[in-house]
């Protein structure tokens, strides 16, 4: 009976893993599950176990560095500007900017993901929707010569 029950819930455990993968991005309607970043393009944020959770002292309206890792990346236009959000925990969330309409992760359930390419210079700040003391922050840097596209350069990030 036990290895039934540890059977099935390793059978489910694949099953959200290999199949229930979700990509969206703002230049690509890709369906292929992609689990990890999947160029040198991008830097990888995670909503790591636990996020759901409030923090002990959090109160409405505060800002905080809590519920995403790392909280705050810088990236740079044509070197790393993707930014690859992959939910680490048990319960959904989202990534959405704090600026209406410029990212939306939309729900993603644990082990899903999302990847958008920004191509403004800027900070951008987001949060959860669903657990808003879950914020995070995105600077972006021109590229060099002000390039908005992809690139073969192998510059290191400036910090
Ligand atoms: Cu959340």
């Amino acid at each position: 009976m036990a290895i039934l029950i540890i059977g099935a819930i390793a059978t489910l455990g694949y099953y959200q893993f290999e199949v229930a993968g979700k990509q969206t991005s703002t230049t690509s309607t890709s369906t292929t599950p992609i689990i990890t970043c999947p160029s040198a393009q991008c830097v990888n944020v995670t909503m790591p176990s636990g996020a759901s959770s409030e923090p002990s002292g959090y109160t409405a309206g505060q800002k905080t560095t809590y519920g995403f890792a790392p909280d705050t990346i810088t990236v740079v236009i044509g070197v790393n500007n993707t930014v690859f959000f992959t939910n680490d925990d048990a319960a959904p969330h989202t990534a959405t900017s704090d600026t209406a309409g410029v990212f939306d992760s939309g729900t993603l359930t644990s082990g899903q993901n999302y990847q958008v390419t920004l191509t403004t210079p800027g900070t951008y700040t987001y949060h959860c929707n669903f657990h808003p003391w879950m914020q995070g922050t995105i600077i972006v840097k021109a590229g060099g010569a002000g390039s908005t596209t992809t690139s073969s350069s192998t510059s290191a990030i400036s910090t």
